[in-house]
């Protein structure tokens, strides 16, 4: 359908930031699949990729593409990765894929942080997406009644488990004007692993799918 397309609009520029020999960053979600489809024939010049999460592992291991821990890598210049949104300072809300954790991690160790993503996914104002935020699981109670008090609307991805073992609340009715400020608050709520907003450390680059072809900022 018509946002696959653009998914794999964003996919294909996204190649040119392939550094040969490299290790190369590989998030999650549909429009990272279109990537790492595309990576078929790219393989040769990856040295080895740091997945974000099993379904990412999984689906690079078909392509025989080596998967390796991150305590592995001294260093990832390039990390690719989607969004649920993104504002005009490229500060996301990610998480809708359940892998955030990891994601983040990667993020944070990534020289060049780049975010491929439909016209959809690009927003004034981060929030109409309910923000995840990963939980230790005997802290979701209390976790929530924290969110609460943040003017959020916790509600609790019932039967999903993260690859960390821990669950997910989506916080809904927030508006989100000052991300870097909310993302700290969260992450001091003690039992709080990891939360959706990547505004503290936001994409390098982002390549935008639209209508009107591809946007790059
Ligand atoms: O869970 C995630 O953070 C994913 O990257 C998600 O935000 C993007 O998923 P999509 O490419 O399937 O929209």
């Amino acid at each position: 359908d018509k946002q696959h397309q653009l998914k794999i609009e964003a996919a294909k520029v996204a190649l040119k930031y392939l550094q040969d020999g490299e290790i190369i960053g590989i998030g999650t979600g549909s429009t990272v699949n279109c990537f790492i489809d595309l990576l078929a024939d790219h393989k040769h010049r990856i040295k080895a990729a740091v997945s974000s999460s099993e379904a990412s592992t999984e689906r690079l291991k078909k392509l025989n593409i080596e998967v390796i821990d991150l305590n592995e890598a001294d260093e990832i210049p390039v990390y690719i990765d989607g969004a649920d949104e993104t504002n005009h300072q490229l500060e996301l809300i990610k998480g809708g894929g359940g892998a955030l954790t990891r994601e983040k991690v990667i993020a944070a160790v990534a020289q060049k942080f780049v975010c491929i993503a439909d016209q959809s996914k690009y927003v004034e104002t981060l929030g109409k997406f309910p923000l995840p935020v990963e939980v230790v699981p005997m802290a979701r109670s209390q976790v929530a009644r924290e969110l609460v008090k943040l003017g959020g609307d916790p509600a609790y991805r019932t039967g999903f488990v993260t690859d960390n073992g821990n669950v997910i609340l989506d916080v809904y009715n927030l508006e989100i004007t000052q991300p870097q400020i909310l993302e700290s608050e969260i992450n001091q709520i003690t039992g709080v692993v990891t939360n959706g907003l990547f505004a503290r450390r936001p994409a390098d680059h982002l390549i935008l799918a639209t209508d009107s072809g591809i946007k790059e900022y």
